[in-house]
C-alpha cells in the first residue's frame, strides 16, 4: 500500500488506474485515475490538480487536463481522445493544495491498455481432439435426493487435452503479450513455464453471452530460435460438473480455445503467431480428469516434464481442429484467481473411526499441496470436507451428485518423494481424508492453498473480546472463500452467483476488501442475464442448462423454491451492489452502467404489481380502496421471503423451507418499496431529476399501501416474524406515529425468543440497526453478544472459522447439518460492527466526509479499527482508561473531513492535534490528519 519515498511535506503517491495498481490489461478506453497524499500535516484539502497522459509507444501525448480546480483525487476520468488497444501509456499528477500557491511534485505511474474492441479477434478457435464431455448429474430438483451415480469418475471424466504449437523467434523480443481465452478452463505456458500464477483462467462468465480473455506478459518467456506455447485445457465452469444439481456442459460440451501472441522486436519489427491448425494435441498426459467439483487425477508415472518445451517429442500427437465459433469476447476486468495465501497443516487425527484425516484449522476455497514418498504406482487419495460429525468422524455434508471433492494422485516412486497441487480444481474444506499415504506422513508434508480473487484487504477490526474478532475473520474468510472469480454463496455445493446473497454482503464485503473491479465485472454478466420483461435472474452467471426455469410456467408459492427465475430481493443486487460501490468507492461510472438494467427491473416489477394479486385475494370481493392499493403492492409474485429466518426452516409439508410462503407476500412489497427508493437516489446522482421523481412518488404510495394492507392499529405486521418488522422499520414504511407500536411489537418478539434472532437474508442486514435507532441499544447489543443459538457467536462458540448458511448449521445437540458451512449472507453484520463499536461511518462517497461516532458503551474496553478509502486510512481505536477516562485515536485520509460524535454523557472532553490541546464539545468537525480525543463517562 504505501510506496511513498521519502515523505517530505505533501507527496502524491498510491497512483491507481481503474482503482488498479500499474495495470497491463486495462479493459476500457476511457479509464479513470486515482491518487492520494502522503503526508503528516493535518487539514489537508486539493484545491486542484493537473494530469498528463502520454502513449509511450508512440512519444505522443494523449491528454492534457491542464490545471482542474477541483477536490477529487479519485476515479478521474481521461479526457483526451479514446486510447489505443494495446498500448503503453505512463501519466503523471500533481496538485495545488488550499492555502499553498505551489503546486506538489509531480508523481508518475505506467500501464498498458488491453484489446479494446477497436480491432476484431482475428484469431481462430482450435479444437483439440477429445471425447464431448458427457451429460452428468441430477436433471431435476426433486431427483436430488434420490439420484446415486455409480460409476467413478474416471469412467466418466476424460482425459484432459494438451495443446503445442511450435514457432521461431529470429530476432530480440523486447515485448511479447499473450492474448487468450478459452471453452472450458486454460492454463497455458512457454517454454516449460507457467505464463502466470493465475488460476481457473478466463474466469467464470456468462459465456454465450460474453466471454473474457486474459492477456498477460511474457516477455521474459520467450527466447530466440525455437518456442512453444502449451495450453492444457479441462471442463470448469464451462462444461464441468456446477451447481446443486451437478450436471455437467452448462454451456457446451467441447473444450476449445484462441489465442494471439503478440511480439515486438528491438529492430521495430512486430509479428503476432495465432491459434491455428498448426498446433497439435494430445490427451496421454498426467492429467487424467479434473472438475471443479469433482477433483482431479493425476498420474505422474507419465514423465511429460517439458512437454511444452521445444524438443519435446510430439509426433504421436493429433492435429488440432479450427472451428467456426460464434462468440462474443471482452477483456478480462479486475483482478484474477490466484494463490492467495498458504495454511500449514495443524494436525493429522486419526478419527474414532480409524481413519486418517489432515486439518488445517481453517475453513477455505482451496487445494491441498503435498509431498508422499512411495512406490511406483501406489495411488493417493484427498477427500475434502468442512466438518467432521459429532463423533469427530469425516463427514461429506454437501447434498447432491457430483459433490465429490476428491483429488487422486498416482506416484512415479521417486525416492526422494514427489510433491503435487492440483491446478483445475478447487474444494471447500478444513479437513481431508487420507487415504493410499504411507505411515510416517507428518502435518508438514501438507499445505492448504487458498484461492481468491486476488482482492486487496483494505479493513481490520480488533477488540478486546477474543469471540468478535473471531466473528469478523470469519467473515473475512467467507469473503476469500467466495469471491472466487464471481461473488458464489457457498464454494461447495452449488457455487452459484446467487443475487441475494451479494446483495445483503455487499456493505461488508466494500468495507474489508477493494471490491469494485471484480463486482463491476459480475454486473456486467447480471446485465448479460437479464431477460427481455426486464428480470433479473436469481444466479449469474445464468447458464443455458438453467434457462428451462425461465421457460417453464410461472411458478406458485408451492412450487420447489429452486424453480424460480428471479426474486424480490435477490434481483435488487442490480441496484444495490452498484449503490455500494459507489458509496464506498466513489464509482459512479458503476451507476451509470448499470442504471437502466435496473430501471427496467423497477418496471417489471411495477407492471407484475398492477396486474396482480396475491393468492389470499385472488376471487374474493375487493373494494375500491383494497383494489387500488393493490396495484401499488408486488405481493403477486412468489419469491424467497425472508430465506432462512430459524422459525421458518420447516414447512407444514416438513422438508420445505417455509420462508417463501411464510414471508414472501410481505417481503416483495417491501423490496419493490425500497427498491424504488434506492432508484430514486441514484437517479438523483446521475442527475435524472424526472426519474428520480417518478420512483420516489411511486415509492411513497407504496408505503402508504403497504401501512393500509399490513400494519394494524397495534402496529402488528401479519406472520408474527421479525423479518417483516426489521425491513418495515428499516425501509421507512411505517407511519411515525405507528413506529413505536411497530418497535415495541418487533422487540416483544425478540424478547419471546429469549433475546434471540430471528431474521433470514434479507432481514438480518438491518436487525441491529432498526433497534439501535429506535433506541433500543442494550437489546442490539444483546443480540450481537448473544452466544446461545440462533446468533453469530453461537457458531464461534461452536468452533465456526467461517460463516455459516444456516445458524445452527451444527445444531445444539452437536449433530452436523447438510448446511454449508461457508456462506457469507449472515457475515453481513460485520459492517454494522465496523459502523457502530468502532464508530467508523461513511456520510459522503468514497468517505470524503465520514463520521466517526464509536459505541463506548458496547461492553468492550478496547476497539480498534480502519478503513484504507480512496483517499487513505481512516482508522479509530478505544480504549477504556484504568481512571475512569476513555481514550479515541482517529487518523483522517488526506483531503476528508469527519465528525468525532461522542455520547451526550461526555464530560472533560480534549482534543490532542499536532501537539495542541484544547477542549471541545460533544460533537466536533475536524479535518484530516491524527487527532486523540479523551473524555470522562
Ligand atoms: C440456496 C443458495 C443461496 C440462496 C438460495 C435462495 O440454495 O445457497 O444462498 O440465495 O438458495
Amino acid at each position: 500500500m504505501n510506496r511513498f519515498k521519502g515523505v517530505s511535506m505533501v507527496d502524491i503517491g498510491d497512483l491507481g488506474v481503474e482503482h488498479l495498481t500499474s495495470p497491463t490489461g486495462v479493459w476500457t478506453a476511457r479509464p479513470r485515475y486515482s491518487w492520494r497524499f502522503a503526508t503528516t500535516e493535518h487539514d489537508l484539502t486539493q484545491s486542484a490538480y493537473e494530469l498528463e497522459v502520454v502513449d509511450l509507444d508512440r512519444s505522443a501525448p494523449a491528454w492534457r487536463s491542464g490545471r482542474v480546480p477541483s477536490s477529487r483525487t479519485t476515479l478521474v476520468e481521461h479526457g483526451g481522445d479514446v486510447l489505443r488497444s494495446a498500448t503503453r501509456y505512463g501519466w503523471r499528477v500533481r496538485s495545488w493544495l488550499a492555502g499553498r500557491s505551489d503546486p506538489t511534485a509531480w508523481a508518475h505511474s505506467e500501464f498498458e491498455t488491453t484489446l479494446l474492441g477497436d480491432e476484431p479477434w482475428t484469431a481462430p478457435w482450435i479444437e483439440p481432439e477429445q471425447a464431448p464431455v458427457r451429460p452428468d448429474g441430477a436433471a431435476r430438483f426433486q431427483d436430488l435426493h434420490s439420484l446415486r451415480i455409480d460409476s467413478p469418475p474416471e469412467d466418466r471424466l476424460h482425459p484432459l487435452p494438451y495443446v503445442r504449437q511450435r514457432f521461431d523467434v529470429d530476432g530480440e523480443v523486447v515485448r511479447a503479450r499473450l492474448y487468450a481465452t478459452a471453452h472450458g478452463i486454460y492454463r497455458a505456458e512457454i517454454n516449460g513455464s507457467p505464463v502466470s500464477d493465475e488460476l481457473f483462467a478466463p474466469g467464470n462468465d456468462s459465456y454465450d453471452r460474453r466471454l473474457s480473455f486474459q492477456v498477460y506478459d511474457v516477455t521474459g518467456l520467450v527466447g530466440r530460435g525455437e518456442n512453444v506455447l502449451g495450453l492444457t485445457l479441462s471442463d470448469g465452469w464451462y462444461a464441468g460438473r456446477v451447481g446443486i444439481l451437478g450436471s455437467s456442459r452448462h454451456y457446451g460440451e467441447r473444450l476449445r480455445a484462441t489465442w494471439q501472441l503478440r511480439l515486438a522486436y528491438a529492430d521495430g519489427r512486430a509479428s503476432t503467431l495465432l491459434s491455428d491448425g498448426t498446433a497439435v494435441s494430445s490427451t496421454d498426459g498426467p492429467l487424467r480428469y479434473a472438475d471443479l467439483a469433482v477433483g482431479e487425477c493425476f498420474d505422474a508415472r507419465v514423465d511429460w516434464d517439458g512437454w511444452s518445451r521445444p524438443g519435446f517429442d510430439d509426433s504421436g500427437w493429433s492435429e488440432v481442429r479450427v472451428v467456426d465459433v460464434d462468440q462474443p469476447l471482452v477483456p478480462f476486468a479486475g483482478e484474477p484467481v490466484r494463490p492467495v495465501l498458504e495454511l500449514p497443516a495443524v494436525e493429522i487425527i486419526r478419527t474414532p473411526a480409524a481413519e486418517t484425516v489432515v486439518d488445517f484449522g481453517q475453513v477455505i476455497a482451496g487445494m491441498i499441496r503435498f509431498r508422499v514418498r512411495g512406490p511406483r504406482g501406489a495411488i493417493v487419495r484427498l477427500e475434502h470436507s468442512e466438518v467432521l460429525d459429532e463423533h469427530g468422524n469425516f463427514l461429506m455434508n454437501i447434498v447432491g451428485p457430483n459433490k465429490d471433492q476428491t483429488d487422486v494422485y498416482v506416484l512415479a516412486g521417486a525416492d526422494d518423494g514427489e510433491t503435487w497441487t492440483p491446478t483445475f480444481t478447487f474444494h471447500g474444506f478444513r479437513y481431508a481424508r487420507l487415504t493410499g499415504f504411507p505411515e510416517g506422513i507428518r502435518p508438514d508434508d501438507f499445505t492448504a492453498v487458498v484461492t481468491s480473487s486476488d482482492l486487496p484487504v483494505i479493513g481490520e477490526f480488533s477488540c478486546s473480546d477474543e469471540r468478535l474478532n473471531r466473528l469478523h475473520q470469519n467473515v473475512r474468510w467467507s469473503q476469500r472463500g467466495n469471491f472466487l472469480s464471481i461473488p458464489t454463496d457457498c464454494p461447495q455445493r452449488e457455487r452459484y452467483g446467487w443475487t441475494g446473497d451479494i446483495q445483503v454482503f455487499a456493505p461488508t464485503a466494500a468495507t474489508n476488501m477493494a471490491v469494485a473491479p471484480f463486482l463491476s465485472r459480475w454486473l456486467a454478466n447480471v446485465r448479460a442475464d437479464q431477460l427481455e420483461d426486464g428480470r433479473i435472474t436469481n444466479i449469474s452467471p445464468d447458464p443455458p442448462s438453467l434457462r428451462f426455469i425461465a421457460e417453464g410456467p410461472p411458478p406458485s408459492y408451492d412450487d420447489p423454491v429452486m424453480l424460480l427465475v428471479s426474486s424480490a430481493g435477490w434481483g435488487d443486487a442490480i441496484a444495490i451492489v452498484p449503490h455500494v460501490l459507489y458509496e464506498h468507492f466513489d464509482d459512479v461510472r458503476v451507476l451509470e452502467e448499470n442504471y437502466p438494467a435496473m430501471v427496467a427491473w423497477a418496471e417489471y416489477q411495477i407492471r407484475s404489481a398492477e396486474r396482480g394479486l396475491p393468492p389470499r385475494l385472488v376471487g374474493v370481493e375487493l373494494d375500491d380502496a383494497r383494489r387500488a392499493r393493490q396495484r401499488y403492492l408486488w405481493n403477486n409474485e412468489p419469491n424467497f421471503g425472508d430465506w432462512l429466518a430459524p422459525s421458518t426452516l420447516v414447512g407444514p409439508d416438513g422438508d420445505q423451507i417455509n420462508a417463501p410462503r411464510r414471508t414472501g407476500e410481505i417481503v416483495g412489497s417491501l423490496s419493490h418499496g425500497h427498491l424504488l427508493d434506492r432508484l430514486s437516489q441514484i437517479a438523483s446522482v446521475l442527475g435524472r431529476s424526472a426519474d428520480a421523481e417518478r420512483f420516489a412518488a411511486r415509492a411513497s404510495a407504496v408505503r402508504a399501501a403497504f401501512a393500509d394492507e399490513y400494519i394494524d392499529s397495534q402496529g402488528r405486521i401479519p406472520g408474527d416474524l421479525q423479518g417483516p418488522y426489521v425491513l418495515a422499520l428499516a425501509f421507512d414504511f411505517v407511519p411515525d406515529d405507528l413506529v413505536p407500536l411497530v418497535a415495541d411489537q418487533l422487540v416483544e418478539l425478540i424478547k419471546r425468543a429469549d433475546d434471540h434472532l430471528d431474521t433470514g437474508f434479507l432481514s438480518v442486514p438491518h436487525l441491529l440497526d432498526v433497534l439501535w435507532d429506535t433506541g433500543q441499544r442494550d437489546l442490539a447489543r444483546r443480540i450481537l453478544f448473544q452466544e446461545t443459538a440462533p446468533s453469530w457467536l453461537y457458531e464461534v462458540t461452536q468452533g465456526a472459522t467461517t460463516i455459516w448458511e444456516g445458524w445452527e448449521a451444527i445444531r445444539t445437540d452437536g449433530t452436523v447439518t447438510e448446511l454449508s458451512f461457508n456462506h457469507y449472507a449472515f457475515g453481513c453484520v460485520d459492517d454494522w460492527i465496523f459502523r457502530r463499536l468502532a464508530g467508523l461511518q461513511l456520510i459522503e462517497p468514497g468517505y470524503r466526509r465520514s463520521r466517526i461516532e464509536p459505541d463506548f458503551e458496547c461492553g468492550l474496553t478496547r476497539v480498534s479499527a480502519h478503513v484504507d478509502t480512496p483517499s487513505g486510512r481512516l482508522a479509530s481505536s478505544w480504549q477504556r482508561l484504568e481512571n475512569g477516562r476513555v481514550e479515541l485515536r482517529v487518523d483522517v485520509p488526506p483531503n476528508t473531513t469527519t465528525t468525532i460524535a461522542l455520547p451526550a454523557s461526555a464530560r472533560g472532553i480534549r482534543l490532542e492535534r499536532a501537539g495542541l490541546t484544547r477542549q471541545v464539545a460533544a460533537e466536533t468537525d475536524l479535518g484530516s490528519g491524527s487527532a486523540t480525543v479523551s473524555f470522562d463517562l
